[in-house]
């Protein structure tokens, strides 16, 4: 190591000063050195990213010297790993971090600069499909304003989620150029690239100690390059590390063929390298288990292994690997971390594979989110042993030892060691990644009580009898800093001025709301805030999606992604059968509670039905929207690509929060505690984390509807059967037979004909079996929002008894029961 002798050198980094004065310096500086432009010649695009550069140097001081702390206190870390991370918009939230809103606005401000402007200019990394990336950036937002040290670790999507936009009411895909106008968040390492191996086979070997071993021969390799972000916690000073691992060639030219003349093959290796980081599978809860997928899996969780021990384990012990580290895999997309750790100890390391097997169950935790079987990956033998050999093999045995330990521990029920096997023989020879991560985990957790407990008793049964005390719960949360103090800045005023500081990061303290309930003034207050959200989306929306909307109708609103679980089909039902009643004559205009309804939905390219429903919902909000008859009382809008930044303004706006998904099939839900927290009223069914919502927000404040999932396992078990809800029920079946008629495609009957089949004659997630339960309680939703005194009460007493949804909560969980850390000094 060198001796720096410059004064500068030995002290430690500082942050430029706190002031209107400094920022302006700080900015003008990255304008004029890094952009290269004057700020009279700049554009917006220049004046964004030295912003961002500049709210970066207040934060790299403190990073550094976390990072250090760590490294020399040996402090256990989290390292969580996950395929994604879908963190939103940098800039507020680093400002928010930072202290420096005020400062910064005002800096700009005195170079003649609307920091709004700047702040639209951001296009958000749209690195994750929903609820799993989303909740891995809540995660890591409360550990850093915890300071407890962890490290995220996951893939640098070159292009995100797809840019969603309709063409004639139909989704239609656009890439998400999301790294084109420049990336000022992110720190390239070039220096710390990690090589990373697939294909080619295994041999054994004589080592030079004597002992035989296996060694794996790739076939081919490519080289992870790690990007830092910095994640900081909320005003505490702590910024902890996310790590994402872009693939690049590790021979970028094949110089013979180039001299040869032919240009395009000489590069084809570093195009098929790239290809492994080129873009986001767009499958929500639904993996198409295509290999280019698992070469994904793989090349992160092999960088993240190697780059941890590289990083952190210093004087080369992995003994302690342990005492360092644990990695949360969320959910299966990064189990094949599991045989890479073995790998790493038995062939690199050269540990006995039974130290090696200990160390390895220490390190690792799993957390499932989801319970739909289609959910669960499965890898074919063929395509995992083809790919990564060694990995194959490593399977095998952790299987051959775990079986053989299941077979002693119940002797004679052959019948169970096969359905535990980590390897599946039908369809075809495959490895199911949920019980090989089961297997090596110490510990597995669902993410609501009703799905820990679903998880114990159906999805994972065997091994919950086997291991009782492996499995626990661990309800979600969402940031408070993101959907709360960044998305609702009036309501979080209010609840500073009404209960003091403090309650950002002590959520439970919104408790003390309750007595302002009964206050009329503070209700009064509560709404103003309300309606001004709502007029904040809708100028938002005018802007952006060209729709106008009244402002005194209540906000019904339901985003998520598509899919047929979650049952926009079923919201779709009641809104056709409000507009039916009324063009029939059965219900006057006049009698009608006026509502908008807002949909926000990406569907999966490839799922049909999902991109159907997408085809219904423009389509039945194009022909209400013109229809005369209801103009005053109706509207439905969807605006298109839904994400973070959208629901940032959405989710503060909306009265009503549709989470009506069939029973035991959503896992949690979040978007459901952000609604609440925002002071909507739910309309649910008893489903993930509903089910907690309804038990702290109280039944009059909830509406409940629908079968339970006992009851839904009973009517399946007795044959389900949809047609006859449709018989059985007029309204129902006004409802389809409209949908059916063409009112909704210029008259083609064709058209939503498969949509209408599928529910009438198959109705997987029983929407029509809900359907009477769900209009009953929008009925009583209608009633109840007729006294706009109690539905503010309700409204408030959401927000006060939601204090629980934090995710700072879930992280005391996870800290106190799976990975026993402890926060920095
Ligand atoms: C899942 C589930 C959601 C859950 C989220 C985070 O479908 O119910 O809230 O993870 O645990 N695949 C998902 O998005």
């Amino acid at each position: 190591s060198f001796q720096p002798t410059h004064p500068l050198a030995l002290a430690p980094v500082t942050s430029p000063p706190h002031s209107v004065d400094g920022f302006v310096r700080e900015f003008l500086r990255e304008l004029n050195t890094d952009s290269g432009v004057t700020l009279s010649r700049s554009t917006v695009n220049d004046q964004y990213l030295s912003l961002a550069r500049a709210v970066r140097h207040y934060l790299s001081a403190r990073w550094l010297e976390n990072t250090r702390k760590v490294r020399e206190t040996k402090a256990k870390m989290v390292g969580y790993l996950s395929a994604e991370f879908l963190l939103g918009r940098q800039l507020g939230n680093a400002l928010l971090a930072t202290d420096l809103e005020e400062i910064a606005e005002k800096a700009l401000a005195e170079c003649g600069i609307d920091i709004a402007t700047l702040r639209a200019q951001e296009v958000e990394p749209g690195l994750g499909n929903g609820g799993l990336g989303r909740l891995a950036a809540c995660f890591i937002d409360s550990l850093a304003t915890m300071g407890v040290p962890c490290i995220g670790y996951g893939i640098r999507y070159e292009y995100g989620i797809f840019r969603q936009t309709f063409v004639d009411g139909r989704q239609v895909e656009q890439p998400d150029t999301w790294l084109t106008l420049g990336s000022p968040w992110e720190f390239p390492h070039p220096e710390h690239a990690v090589q990373v191996d697939f294909g080619g086979h295994t041999e054994t070997y004589v080592d030079t100690d004597g002992v035989e071993r296996t060694r794996w021969v790739p076939g081919w390799n490519v080289l992870g390059m790690p990007f830092n972000y910095m994640v900081p916690g909320y005003q505490n000073g702590q910024v902890n590390t996310l790590r994402l691992w872009s693939a690049q060639a590790t021979n970028a030219f094949d110089l013979p063929t180039f001299n040869s003349g032919d240009y395009a093959e000489a590069v084809r290796a570093q195009t098929f390298a790239e290809n492994i980081t080129k873009v986001l599978y767009p499958e929500d809860s639904t993996p198409q288990g295509k290999e280019l997928r698992l070469q994904q899996q793989y090349f992160f969780v092999a960088c993240s292994i190697r780059d941890f021990i590289d990083r952190f384990i210093l004087d080369g012990d992995v003994t302690t690997l342990p005492e360092r580290v644990i990695f949360q895999l969320n959910d299966t997309h990064p189990v094949i971390a599991v045989p890479e750790l073995m790998r790493v100890l038995v062939d690199i390391e050269k540990l006995e594979w039974d130290a090696a097997w200990e160390i390895t169950k220490k390190c690792f935790a799993y957390t499932c989110h989801t319970l739909l079987p289609e959910a669960l990956e499965v890898w074919p033998t063929e395509l995992l042993g083809r790919l990564l050999p060694r990995h194959l093999e490593i399977i095998y045995r952790i299987n051959d030892e775990f079986l053989a330990e299941v077979r002693a521990a119940f002797p004679d029920d052959e019948m169970r060691a096969r359905r535990m096997s980590i390897i599946a023989e039908y369809p075809e020879r495959a490895v199911r990644m949920a019980y090989l991560a089961t297997v090596a985990g110490a510990k597995v957790n669902g993410v609501a009580e009703l799905h820990s407990q679903l998880l114990r008793d159906k999805v994972l049964h065997d091994f919950s009898e086997y291991w009782p005390e492996k499995f626990t719960n661990v309800t979600n949360g969402v940031t408070p800093r993101r959907f709360m103090r960044l998305a609702n800045p009036g309501l979080s005023q209010l609840i500073t001025e009404t209960l003091g500081t403090g309650w950002l990061t002590d959520l439970e303290r919104l408790a003390e709301l309750e007595p302002y309930a009964e206050d009329a003034e503070f209700r009064a207050a509560f709404v103003r805030i309300k309606e001004a959200n709502k007029t904040r989306l809708y100028r938002l929306l005018r802007a952006r999606d060209q729709v106008a909307l009244p402002d005194d109708h209540l906000l019904d609103v339901m985003v998520k992604r598509l899919h047929e679980y979650k049952r926009q089909s079923l919201k779709l039902l009641h809104i056709v059968s409000s507009y039916e009643q009324i063009i029939s004559g059965k219900v006057d205009p006049s009698q009608v509670t006026p509502r908008t309804f807002v949909f926000g939905a990406k569907a999966a390219p490839g799922y049909r039905i999902a991109k159907e429903t997408i085809h219904l919902i423009n389509s039945v909000a194009a022909v209400i929207n013109a229809d005369p008859l209801v103009k005053d009382v109706l509207k439905v809008v969807f605006p298109a690509n839904y994400n973070v930044t959208l629901a940032e303004t959405l989710i503060p706006a909306a009265d009503l929060s549709e989470q009506i998904s069939l029973a035991g099939k959503e896992a949690s839900g979040t978007g459901n505690m952000k609604f609440a927290l925002n002071g909507a009223l739910t309309i649910g069914t008893d489903d993930g984390a509903n089910v907690e919502i309804r038990q702290l927000v109280g039944d009059e404040h909830f509406f409940l509807f629908g079968l339970t999932e006992p009851e839904v396992a009973e009517v399946q078990t007795a044959g389900y059967r949809s047609h006859e809800y449709y018989e059985g029920d007029p309204q129902l079946k006004a409802t389809l037979d409209l949908i059916a008629s063409g009112h909704f495609s210029g008259g083609d009957r064709t058209v939503f004909e498969p949509l209408v089949s599928n529910l009438l004659y198959d109705d997987r997630f029983m929407a029509l079996a809900d359907f009477r339960s769900y209009v009953e309680a929008q009925a009583r939703v209608d009633a109840y929002y007729a006294d706009q005194d109690a539905w503010a009460r309700s409204a408030v007493l959401n927000v006060a008894r939601s204090g629980f949804f934090s995710s700072d909560r879930s992280m005391r969980e996870y800290i106190a029961r799976i990975w026993h850390t402890q926060p920095l000094r």
